[in-house]
């Protein structure tokens, strides 16, 4: 009897000491290539399925078998069906009901490239809407063709650079200024007059 109480006891503070990740919410449900898979193709990108979109301040990182950080960035794909509903549980007056997650909400990470075969590490670090810690990692084994870096975003590429700065930005910001500067010049001119 004594016995039995003592496990109950262990058991509770094991579950409200260390949640499982089921009592956590906003989890990892599935991924492309999956947890413990081969792949045998190029992919330009590793999509990452929550049960809630990740939230912008997430970071993620790919990691070659020889320790090289591989991800070139990351963005919220387009919502879809996971294949499995995923499990999380809620907790309604003060018990712990199943819900079922059947739409996944992707972080697509995209690769530089795959510069060796064997195992890629896949973590992400997150937080749910609620404040549930999101981390974790996978890790499949990557047995494609060997790809070789992009030339490195080199100052010598204006081409490069413009299509990605905003320079409409520039440009509004530049308009603002001058009416600013047209607003308020004539002004202190004429208290400097008074
Ligand atoms: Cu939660």
């Amino acid at each position: 009897m004594r016995k039995t109480a003592a496990f109950g006891l262990a058991l509770s503070v094991a579950i409200l000491g260390f949640p499982a990740p089921a009592f956590a919410h906003g989890q990892l449900a599935y991924s492309v290539p999956a947890n413990q898979t081969t792949v045998s193709t190029t992919p330009r990108e590793i999509a990452l399925y929550f049960t809630e979109a990740p939230a912008q301040s997430a970071t993620f990182t790919v990691t070659s078998p020889d320790g090289q950080q591989l991800l070139s960035g990351w963005s919220h794909g387009q919502p879809s069906p996971l294949p499995t509903p995923a499990q999380e549980l809620n907790l309604v007056d003060g018990k712990w009901e199943p819900v079922f997650y059947r739409t996944g909400f992707p972080a697509l990470l995209t690769v530089t490239h795959w510069p060796v075969q064997g195992l890629y590490t896949v973590s992400y670090q997150s937080v749910a809407s609620d404040g549930d810690k999101v981390q974790g990692t996978i890790r499949f084994d990557y047995q494609g063709p060997m790809t070789t870096a992009p030339p490195a975003p080199a100052a010598s590429s204006p081409h490069a650079s413009s299509s990605s700065f905003p320079w409409w930005f520039v440009g509004v910001a530049a308009i603002l200024l001058i009416g600013a500067l047209a607003c308020f010049a004539p002004r202190h001119r004429r208290k400097k007059a008074d």
